[in-house]
């Protein structure tokens, strides 16, 4: 797959450039290029934003630079890129987002910064905007740093243990049960018996009934109570959570 990231602080996405990404941009699963938007200005003071129509406070950027970037990734990559770009307004991201962006081959995100970008960026490209969550941020970089880890690590080869990616809480639709490892005993806290015991039958239901438990008491918008299993029930009813 291959990304391009479009911002006024590339050094912003400088992370990219280690960890995961770069095992994957090294094994040539993934090729990002991040772009300065400024480098698509013409103007003698390479001015990205400017006031708002209808006044206001704050900035609005402009649509020329990102237009002239998008055409410049889609001439030196021989094809239109799908097209993001990161807003407060936009399409939720979360796993199933991922998944269907991880599909593509080609992804421009577009940064934005200030009070907004310019609509015609959205209407004309277009590009389909994204947000990561209510909560307010100052631009579209972490964004599109989340972005591009949550979308690369479902490429195939990218996370060595493809079974770490199947047995995900979000994939299997619940959160994960707890996890312990040596000391037995730590400040007076005790790992569970059954997981010393052995008993792997028993160990399989004892998580599967913490997933249960944990999903409801912290997360039960992720349960489809109609489409539980029988065991899941009972698992659940032994607990006393239904
Ligand atoms: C406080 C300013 N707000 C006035 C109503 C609007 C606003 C504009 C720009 C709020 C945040 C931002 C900058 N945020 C993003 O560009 C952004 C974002 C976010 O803030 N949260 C979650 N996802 C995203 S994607 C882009």
């Amino acid at each position: 797959m291959r990304v391009d990231i479009v911002s006024i602080f590339p050094e912003a996405l400088a992370p990219l450039e280690v960890s995961l990404l770069a095992r994957a941009r090294d094994r040539g699963l993934l090729q990002v290029r991040v772009w300065n938007l400024r480098d698509f200005t013409v103007d003698r003071h390479r001015q990205v934003d400017d006031v708002p129509y209808g006044g206001g406070p704050g900035m609005v950027m402009k649509p020329e630079p990102f237009f002239a970037a998008v055409e410049a990734i889609a001439a030196e990559a021989a094809g239109r890129p799908r097209v993001l770009l990161t807003s407060p307004q936009g399409r939720r991201f979360d796993q199933r987002y991922a998944e269907e962006l991880a599909r593509e081959r080609h992804l421009a995100l577009l940064c934005g910064r200030y009070e907004g970008v310019d609509e015609r960026v959205a209407q004309g490209l277009p590009a389909e905007e994204v947000s990561i969550g209510d909560y307010i941020l100052n631009g579209g970089e972490l964004p599109a740093m989340v972005i591009v880890e949550a979308v690369a690590r479902l490429l195939p080869g990218v996370v060595g243990d493809q079974a770490s990616i199947a047995a995900d809480s979000f994939t299997s639709g619940l959160l994960d049960h707890p996890h312990y490892t040596r000391p037995a005993e730590f400040r007076g806290m005790a790992v569970p018996e059954v997981l010393l015991s052995g008993h792997h039958e028993a160990i399989r239901r004892w998580r599967r009934r913490e997933q249960l438990r944990r999903t409801v008491a912290r997360r039960p918008d992720l349960i489809a109570w109609d489409r539980l299993s029988e065991e899941d029930r009972a698992l659940l009813r032994d607990d006393g959570s239904l």
